[in-house]
């Protein structure tokens, strides 16, 4: 069997069950699909030294071993604050507004790229294979394959690609998906996606794409299909069942004192419509009085990307609506928001899911979104509680039986709640056991598989 070589842009060593932090999806996903295979995962180490060295730091956990390198000051600030999270990520979330255009951050992408790829290519034996994670590290492909590396190499991509005619507002668009040509296998995680980037390629490069998923552009033939990512389903399963996790239930039971839980969880990010859930929430609060002081909100967010200053943004107005909200509802025993912005272990996560009636998933754009998964396989099967999903997450293409909804309607988020507190239980045991036959069946190793078996498959 062939090692299987990851590369993403931070290296998160697998923490033992039920270990706190915040662990973004692509942690999540990756250390369970790393712990079956032979190989290495190669990535950023998250630290900075004065001069970049390329020097290797070698590290085996839990039965995965990861090389990790230091970058520059320089490096962090064009690369990762700048091209990926300040260029990158709003442009593919559909936020053009939000996008900066700086050169210095699109030469900073490219050295950084350069320097993944010298420093990995010594590492690559013959017969590995290459599996490129997310939009951090785009055009590593081509640079692999200019440091003279043959191997078979796949790239796929965390988030939304976005319709063509937003691609086209970033400065050499066409330079950065002609990289991602010399890939031999580019997966998406929905077919949207995928058919955003195919009309990419027909529009602006004068490609075409066969039906069995070949993109030809010029000379050059990649495969390109939606693999979508799911939960490690069995360890989600065995957190759910664990002590903390019960603990965690009966703690939020308690503290709910015969009200019901709505939860959120996700990172503080524009992109996962926080402010608009809670306009959607107070918009509930205010067309029905007679539920206040009957439920809650519970919204966990954790922030991420400090050194950005959207999200400083973001924090500030979010910290304000909240306590605007509950300034003007709460009552002497009642407040009708808990915001909390910290972190939780998996278990208490799980534990927190499944004392919850209703979950409140309304990011405005999402690549897939594992919290809607892992809320589906924590709930109890004989009484299972209600997945509220925005229509433009990923994870909806899959989880058809959620009540959909469409996260910039305030109208829409208070008939959904209003929906969710009245469906029967029936009802709620059939949609539950459609979606959560999904989750279990398409799971992480499911989708390392799909996307493993066709890198395979695919021939240079
Ligand atoms: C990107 C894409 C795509 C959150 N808070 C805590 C915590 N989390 C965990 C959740 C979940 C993960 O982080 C978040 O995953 P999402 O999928 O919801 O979102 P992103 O971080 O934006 O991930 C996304 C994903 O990559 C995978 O491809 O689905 O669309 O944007 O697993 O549980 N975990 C712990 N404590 C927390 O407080 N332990």
């Amino acid at each position: 069997m062939s090692r299987l070589i990851v590369i993403s842009n931070r290296v998160a060593a697998p923490t033992p069950q039920g270990e706190g932090g915040a662990q973004g999806g692509l942690a999540v996903a990756l250390s369970a699909a790393l712990r079956e295979y032979q190989g290495l995962w190669f990535g950023w180490s998250g630290k900075t030294v004065e001069e970049f060295t390329g020097d290797i730091e070698f590290a085996r956990h839990d039965g995965v071993s990861s090389a990790t390198i230091d970058l520059e000051p320089q490096d962090v600030d064009e690369y990762y604050n700048g091209y990926a999270n300040r260029t990158l990520w709003p442009l593919f979330h559909y936020r053009i507004d939000l996008a900066e255009y700086d050169r210095s951050f699109g030469s900073g992408y490219e050295r950084v790229n350069e320097r993944f790829a010298e420093t990995v290519a010594p590492l690559i034996e013959p017969d590995d294979l290459v599996w490129v994670h997310d939009y951090h590290l785009i055009p590593l492909g081509s640079q692999l394959r200019e440091s003279g590396i043959r191997n078979r190499i796949g790239f796929f991509l965390h988030i939304p690609w976005p319709p063509a005619r937003l691609l086209t507002s970033l400065p050499a668009h066409e330079r950065l998906v002609l990289s991602l040509l010399a890939y031999d296998v580019i997966g998406f995680q929905t077919a949207e996606w995928l058919e955003s980037f195919q009309n990419y390629v027909e529009r602006e490069l004068g490609g075409h794409c066969d039906a069995d998923g070949t993109i030809h552009v010029g000379d050059r033939s990649v495969h390109a299909a939606a693999y979508p990512i799911g939960i490690d389903y069995k360890e989600f399963q065995q957190a759910v069942a664990s002590p903390g996790a019960h603990e965690a239930c009966s703690r939020l039971t308690e503290s709910a004192a015969g009200r019901h839980t709505i939860i959120g969880v996700d990172r503080l990010d524009y992109s996962k419509g926080l402010a608009e859930r809670f306009e959607g929430y107070r918009r509930f609060l205010e067309d029905n009085d007679h539920c206040r002081g009957k439920l809650f909100l519970l919204q966990i967010a954790p922030p991420s990307r400090g050194e950005v200053d959207t999200y400083e943004t973001i924090r500030e107005s979010l910290d304000e609506l909240s306590g605007r909200i509950n300034g003007e509802y709460a009552e002497v025993d009642w407040v009708p928001i808990r915001y909390v912005n910290q972190g939780y272990g998996r278990e208490d996560l799980a534990g927190f899911y499944r004392a919850a009636k209703i979950a409140l998933i309304t990011p405005l754009r999402d690549g897939m979104n594992l919290v809607a998964k892992e809320y589906v396989a924590a709930q109890d099967p004989d009484d299972p509680g209600i997945l509220i999903l925005s229509r433009f997450a990923g994870a909806a293409l899959q989880l058809k039986e959620a009540l959909l909804c469409n996260p910039y309607s305030k109208e829409d988020i208070s008939d959904s709640i209003r929906r969710a507190l009245a469906m029967p239980k029936e009802e709620r045991i059939r949609r539950w056991r459609a979606m959560n036959e999904v989750v279990e069946k398409q799971d992480v190793v499911w989708w390392r598989k799909c996307f493993v078996d066709a890198l395979e498959r695919s021939r240079r």
